[in-house]
């Protein structure tokens, strides 16, 4: 047994066994909450009320454990188990880690660092009668009244008023022996309607002579508990909730402000004296700046996803991304195509190539690299065969050109240029030629050369697709758009190593390979960030839009994107993985924007540079 001096256990690393997983009743909506009960190793110490545990499922595809509050722990007194720890979490279903907790099964094996943090204190029974009521009032507000109603359940000779807050339903409050019990919910559907504000105020506090409060739940929920406190003279205890990634204090992730400096949620918390802490403005949550809220769109509007890119509609901003997605009818058969913004084509140069020798993807953690070496059919083939089928799809047809000289990108782009095709989107980025490719994207002279060669033989709207290599990004994209680029997109793949440790060799012939997928996505975001910041600088006319590539997988990381300032995203590896990858994509943007109100693309882009 690990203790410190006050008896409050330390945390270890063990395997528990789920001995129950099941959605929990009175949630809204249904499946929102589950309970989870997980057998502890024979010896285990049991936590105290208000700590947590880092929860991992044993097959994961999240990197972390989520750190979840402790709602019931119990020794189990029968059966083979007995002389067990058993824990019951509640889990608000909220992201891939905590659908992953929601979906174990009887039996299943989960890792767990805990028990973790500090706990509530225990209230201050008074032995002298003359002295009045002790009553403790406990607050908990939505999943927040997991660790609360788990401090009340450990509560004797203690009497306490338990209000609970939910958006809608209400859930764990199964076990209480409240002296009252005042249940709120925004929707009406359940108690009083309304907020906390409509149940507690600082004069219940007052009138109630409650000796302290204990509250978890929403931030928002918190300051409001503290304010009245404050202002009736009452103490309070917070329990805090904050990102973090190990739960034992070392990664400093999960620090919060208080008027003694920043402390670490799962060490010096996650219960902290309310006085302490504190709260930032309506524009912050937990110290985070947010966006005014605005108004979700009528019940009977759609947003516009319609974006303009170089004078060419797209009906969505969403792409297939060229290399990714051949010639646009390899996936007719797996998904509704026409419902994509655009495709662009496999890179195309003036003559048919084989490609590279050797192992041409090797996938990473989150990542895939490849080394296909411009494999394609060759300009006057593609004219021929494939482009016609691409032009009979709805999406606008984009023709992704390369070459291995600026002549080849020049007689490649003549040939394009007496063809319907709408776009082209100019490779000066490949990562995995001898020749050409990323040679010219790699400086601001090579980038403009190409430009102004290739400009000056077609007037199509010409894109230009770039090397995240570059040293120089942000120059050499200014200096293609000077050079006469309509566009620009970024970033194509990474240049990475990948070694065969088992035959001491490397997996590629080549030896570096292009490496995209989920892994590169903050950094494209990052690149995209910095190009459109410096195109906002250029006189208005001389803008242009930006086509964001790099590692997109959901409609989440679109959004992410163009709030970045991107016009359009193009998706690559997520469509190998899930063909419908786009189409979730799609809708998941024009739920997101009805919701917070964006009637168009355009509404949303590059708010973050603002
Ligand atoms: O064919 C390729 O190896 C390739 C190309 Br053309 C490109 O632009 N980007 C990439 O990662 N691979």
């Amino acid at each position: 047994m690990f203790k410190d001096c006050q008896g409050i256990p330390y945390p270890v690393f063990a395997k528990g066994l789920v001995s129950e997983s099941e959605a929990v009743n009175g949630a809204i909506p249904v499946g929102s909450v589950y309970q989870l009960k997980v057998i502890l190793e024979p010896g285990s110490q049991e936590p105290a009320a208000g700590q947590f545990y880092m929860l991992h499922a044993v097959r994961s595809d999240v990197l972390l454990g989520r750190p979840i509050s402790i709602y019931n722990s119990e020794i189990i007194t029968e059966g083979k188990n007995s002389g067990c720890v058993e824990l019951t979490f509640l889990i608000l279903l909220k992201g891939e880690g905590t659908r992953e907790l929601c979906s174990l099964d009887k039996d299943d094996v989960i890792n767990l660092i805990g028990p973790c943090g500090n706990r509530f204190p225990m209230p201050i029974v008074s032995t002298d009668s003359t002295a009045g009521a002790c009553k403790i009032c406990i607050v908990g507000g939505g999943i927040g009244v997991a660790p609360v109603a788990g401090f009340a359940s450990t509560l004797t000779n203690v009497s306490y008023d338990f209000y609970a807050s939910f958006k809608s339903g209400s859930y764990g409050l199964e076990n209480l022996k409240a002296e009252k019990l005042v249940i709120t919910t925004d929707d009406g559907s359940l108690g009083i309607h309304g907020m906390l504000p409509a149940a507690l105020t600082e004069e219940t506090l007052r009138k109630e002579n409650y000796s302290a409060v204990y509250a978890c739940g929403p931030i928002p929920m918190l300051a409001y508990v503290q304010k009245i406190c404050r202002a009736a003279g009452v103490k309070c205890w917070l329990s805090m909730e904050a990102h973090m990634a190990c739960g034992v204090g070392v990664c400093l992730g999960c620090v919060i402000d208080t008027t003694e400096g920043k402390k670490r949620c799962c060490k010096e918390g996650p219960v902290f004296d309310g006085d302490i802490l504190i709260f930032n403005s309506v524009t912050e949550v937990a110290g985070i700046k947010v966006q005014p809220r605005r108004e979700p769109l009528a019940a009977d509007q759609e947003a516009d996803l319609s974006v303009n890119i170089a004078g060419v509609k797209f009906a969505n901003p969403v792409i297939g991304s060229s290399g990714t997605f051949g010639f646009g009818t390899e996936y007719k058969t797996l998904f509704d195509v026409n419902r994509l913004g655009g495709i662009s084509s496999k890179g195309l140069t003036l003559e048919p190539r084989q490609g590279n020798d050797g192992i041409r993807l090797h996938e990473t953690p989150s990542g895939l690299m490849n080394s296909i070496g411009l494999q394609n059919p060759g300009i006057p083939h593609f004219i021929k065969e494939e482009l016609p089928q691409m032009l009979a799809l709805k999406p606008v047809a984009i023709a992704n050109l390369s070459g291995s000289s600026i002549e080849t990108y020049v007689e490649g782009a003549k040939l394009l240029d007496a063809t319907d095709v709408p776009m082209i989107e100019l490779n000066i980025s490949c990562p995995n030629v001898s020749a050409g490719g990323a040679a010219f994207g790699m400086t601001c002279v090579g980038a403009e050369s190409a430009v102004r060669a290739v400009r000056a033989v077609t007037k199509k709207p010409l894109i230009v697709k770039l090397t995240p290599q570059s040293q120089e990004l942000v120059p050499v994209a200014l200096a293609c758009i000077k050079a006469g680029a309509d566009g620009i997109s970024l970033c194509n793949s990474f240049q990475g190593i990948a070694i065969d440790i088992e035959r001491g060799v490397p997996v590629f012939d080549k030896l570096k390979a292009g490496f995209g997928g989920p892994a590169v996505r903050p950094i494209a975001v990052r690149l995209v960030y910095e190009v459109v910041e410096a195109i906002n600088k250029l006189p208005e006319k001389e803008r242009v839009p930006v086509i964001a590539i790099g590692g997109a997988a959901t409609w989440q990381d679109a959004v992410e994107f163009i709030m970045a300032g991107a016009s359009a995203i193009q998706v690559g590896t997520a469509t190998f993985a899930n063909p419908n990858a786009m189409i979730e994509m799609i809708d998941g943007l024009a739920a997101f924007m009805k919701r917070k109100g964006y009637r168009t693309i355009e509404e949303m882009r590059g708010i973050i540079q603002k």
